[in-house]
């Protein structure tokens, strides 16, 4: 299907959701989790570092990953996808439910609802909960181990502000993307990016869209596992793709 189709669509649309996924911040440099070859998953292990699990066992050697991956997207900047969707929201309006823990929404100049698996820049205490804004070492090559910083509160070590596998998802940011969602109706988009569909309940708002009468558009170069469910398919890639659908739009 064609970018045509999804602007003609976006055309009648008076609300617009988005839905980000690793692939949208990949052309920027940032890589994906589970792609062939270039995927974090192919080269960590998400059990050993992604998991509360993995967490009690060995602050020292998830901190220094997530320290290494602050620092990767410290160092690279928004691609055109990012700024296609700042700019479309000068015409719609636009929410961005974004799985991604990065900040590149934000750096292109769009405002995000949630971040629905947290932030890479956000910490907190790994046992009392309170939040750590102090600054955080950001090693210049990536180290095997790097000591956490210790909660003020309670000397506890301090933990990426992320969502790891069997966590709970922020609950206000989870309500406020299914509100957003169940608001969508007929004529409206949802616009799916860069996302394989795998990792729930994410997986599932797309389908939330749908039955509340949206047309759900998915932007993404491969397959994924919601493909089969959306309208509109646009085979191509985030910072290819979302520039000439906003262009497309005149
Ligand atoms: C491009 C591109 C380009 C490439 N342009 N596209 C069955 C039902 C429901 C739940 C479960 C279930 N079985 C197990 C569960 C629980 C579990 C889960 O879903 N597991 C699955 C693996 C089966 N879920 C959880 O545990 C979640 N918690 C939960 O459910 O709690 C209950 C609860 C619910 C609601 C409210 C309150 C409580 C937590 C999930 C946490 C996920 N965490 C991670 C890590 C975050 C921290 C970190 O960054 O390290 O989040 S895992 C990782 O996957 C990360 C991502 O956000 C997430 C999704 O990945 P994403 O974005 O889809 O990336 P990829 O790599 O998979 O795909 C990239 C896509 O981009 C591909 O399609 C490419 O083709 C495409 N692409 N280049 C456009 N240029
Ligand atoms: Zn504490």
């Amino acid at each position: 299907m064609s970018v045509e189709q999804a602007a003609a669509a976006l055309r009648g649309a008076q609300q617009v959701v988005v839905l980000s996924g690793a692939g949208m911040s990949a052309e920027s440099g940032v890589p994906t989790f589970r792609e062939a070859q270039s995927g974090l998953w192919e080269e960590f292990d998400p059990s050993r570092l992604a998991t509360p699990e993995a967490w009690q066992a060995d602050p020292p050697f998830v901190w220094a990953w997530y320290a290494w991956r602050v620092g990767l997207v410290r160092d690279v900047e928004p691609n055109d996808g990012h700024r296609a969707l700042a700019a479309l929201a000068r015409t719609h309006d636009v929410t961005i439910v974004t799985q991604n823990v990065d900040d590149l929404h934000e750096r292109a100049g769009s405002e995000v609802l949630a971040h629905i698996h947290g932030s890479l820049f956000e910490y907190r205490c790994g046992d009392c909960g309170v939040r750590y804004d102090a600054p955080v070492e950001v090693p210049s090559e990536p180290v095997e181990r790097l000591d956490p910083p210790t909660c003020q509160a309670c000397a506890g070590d301090v933990r990426p502000g992320v969502v790891w596998f069997g966590e709970d998802l922020p609950m206000d940011d989870f309500q406020a993307s299914v509100e957003a969602l169940e608001s969508l109706t007929k004529g409206d988009v949802c616009l799916v990016v860069g996302t394989s569909g795998i990792v729930y309940p994410a997986a599932g708002m797309p389908a939330i869209a749908r039955g509340a009468g949206a047309t759900v558009v998915e932007i993404n170069p491969h397959e994924s596992d919601i493909s089969d469910m959306c309208d509109i398919v646009v085979r191509g890639s985030a910072a290819t793709t979302l520039p000439a659908l906003v262009a497309a739009l005149g």
